[in-house]
């Protein structure tokens, strides 16, 4: 039997096999891929890149490599991000420890030994002490169900499963439904890179520039000298990035309607996420919120010339409640005669045909259909699996009302089951290596406090977990999050449980994960079988 066994050789995985090996246990890694990488192996699309900035969005443990490794751009792209995981696994030695081409497809706890047995897509199965799940927020992908998809007489692409050779599209005319993060990178690039490019829209995005930019050498340098400092700084943003763009924030109430624009206008310049942190009640007041909300749709009419794809593309919900994007040349790229906008919010999509999309009475013809549609987010890959914990109860039922977790990290009834960066934790509101490495570390101490003291099993208990689910809806109802339909809530994926799923705030989640652990593991049940 092993010690463990690791799903996923993303960031998540890879930092979880590199701790475990430290503590001396042994550990069987499984991945779908072909190779280690994770998201940034998958979502390969044209203009693809980080939305946290290159110098932040890297491991903290290994301070010899974030001095070695030089980032080259503001926001780097997918595949300088792929090429440094790749670098991580081989200076470590990672690689070895997963077999690639797997797909783990459901494990049952044996309550007697205290060991989870999985099962993988090969046929085989392993025996471990505990299981943990580095399987990423964002790696299902959603496609709806169109009628007609399979008529199509074209290829059919998701920006999450992008061809490896890639794909040459200088001959075609490509449509693409969505208009979230993906959708808004690839939508500047495949303009470029294609005949005629028709952008099917169901919500307007709020997007802000990312004014992108190649690292200057003596800014690199001023990180990599004080790396310690930064690292801690952005620890202790709320979500765990973004210490240089860090300002007295007040109210957007306690300043005057001039002072408002020209901050906003001053964090338009600057670009990035961090835009939303103009004013400290943005997230929180709908008033505050609209007067954000109303400049950058100011914003975007001075970019589109034609007035009515201004308005169009102009957003109308609340700015923030679905993830912020931020872009190069997206709402200039609707200025170009072979880019074509299509409303399908208003007249949904009726069917796909051989040649086309058809909205009303009218098919776009397309001969590539590019689906930027997003991902069962945070929960759809943990319960594809048939995971079973104790009396064989199937996760699905578990969660039937939504994921219930206790720190976003265990599961009750799930015992030496852990979830890395789970619904419940910060995860995908924070610099998601932060709170991999936060997460990752914490799971490797739990396992070593157990088996230095003789015990094979920890859970959460129904108590904690319920307290913990009522915790996080409490603080997202203090804020605008749930205000629209985002993968946060689930709201994407027809018939998914409403519930927002992410905590804001890392530092007072860390803070909370290090308490449970000074008052002996406080929420948890700890046993020794036998
Ligand atoms: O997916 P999304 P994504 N008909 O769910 C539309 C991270 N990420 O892959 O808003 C028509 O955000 C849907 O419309 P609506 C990041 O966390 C990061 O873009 O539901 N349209 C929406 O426009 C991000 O948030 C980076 O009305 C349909 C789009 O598809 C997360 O991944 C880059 C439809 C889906 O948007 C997911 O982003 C990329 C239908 N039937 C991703 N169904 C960076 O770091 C869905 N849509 C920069």
């Amino acid at each position: 039997m092993k010690d463990a066994v690791v799903v996923g050789a993303g960031f998540a995985g890879l930092y979880m096999v590199h701790n475990l090996r430290s503590l001396g246990c042994t550990v069987q890694g499984f991945e779908a891929g072909a190779n280690v990488g994770g998201t940034w192996y998958w979502n390969r699309y044209p203009g693809a890149r980080c939305d946290v900035e290159s110098m932040e969005y890297s491991y903290q443990f290994d301070a010899d490599l974030q001095q070695e490794w030089t980032w080259t751009e503001r926001y780097a792209p997918q595949p300088e991000i792929l090429s440094y995981i790749n670098h991580v696994a081989d200076r470590h030695e990672l690689r070895q420890h997963f077999q690639f081409d797997t797909r783990v497809v459901g494990a049952s706890y044996d309550e007697g030994g205290d060991y989870w047995v999985v099962a993988a897509d090969d046929g085989s199965e392993v025996s471990a002490r505990f299981l943990i799940m580095a399987t990423g927020c964002l790696s299902s992908t959603n496609t709806p169900d169109i009628p007609g998809i399979e008529d199509f007489a074209g290829e059919v692409l998701h920006t999450g499963r992008w061809p490896h050779e890639g794909i040459d599209l200088t001959q075609r005319r490509v449509g693409i439904i969505g208009t979230g993060s993906s959708g808004v990178q690839a939508i500047p690039v495949l303009a470029e890179q294609s005949a005629h490019l028709t952008v099917f829209q169901r919500t307007a995005q709020y997007t802000i520039p990312a004014r992108n930019r190649g690292l200057e050498a003596d800014e690199i340098e001023a990180v990599k000298s004080s790396y310690p400092e930064f690292r801690a700084g952005n620890n202790a943003m709320p979500g765990a990035y973004g210490l240089p763009y860090q300002a007295e924030r007040v109210s957007a109430f306690d300043l005057t309607p001039e002072e408002r624009v020209e901050e906003l206008e001053r964090r338009w310049q600057v670009g990035g996420t961090t835009f939303m942190w103009a004013f400290s009640d943005a997230i929180v007041d709908p008033a505050a919120n609209e007067v954000v909300a109303e400049f950058v749709r100011g914003k975007i009419h001075e970019v589109v010339s034609d007035p009515e794809t201004a308005d169009l593309l102009s957003p109308h919900h609340v700015i923030g409640c679905k993830r912020i994007v931020i872009d190069t040349n997206y709402f200039e790229t609707f200025n170009r005669d072979d880019v074509s906008l299509v409303d399908v919010g208003t007249t949904p999509i009726a069917e796909i045909t051989a040649t086309g999309v058809r909205v009303g009475g009218l098919v776009h013809e397309v001969d590539t259909l590019v689906f930027a549609t997003g991902f069962d987010a945070m929960t759809g890959t943990i319960l594809r699996m048939d995971l079973r914990g104790r009396g064989g109860r199937p996760l699905t039922d578990s969660w039937a009302a939504g994921p219930r977790t206790y720190l976003g990290l265990s599961v009750p009834e799930f015992p030496n089951l852990f979830t890395i960066s789970g619904p419940g934790s910060p995860s995908v509101l924070t610099n998601m290596v932060a709170s991999i490495e936060q997460h990752v570390e914490w799971i490797a101490d739990c396992i070593d406090h157990l088996r230095s003291h003789g015990l094979t099993s920890i859970e959460a208990t129904p108590e904690a977990a319920d307290a913990w689910v009522d915790h996080v809806n409490a603080v997202a109802d203090q804020t605008l999050y749930p205000s629209c339909n985002s993968w946060y809530l689930g709201a994407n994926v027809p018939g998914k449980t409403r519930v927002f799923m992410p905590l804001p705030g890392f530092p007072p989640y860390v803070k909370k994960c290090e308490q449970v652990v000074a008052n002996g593991y406080d929420g948890f049940q700890l046993g020794a079988v036998g």
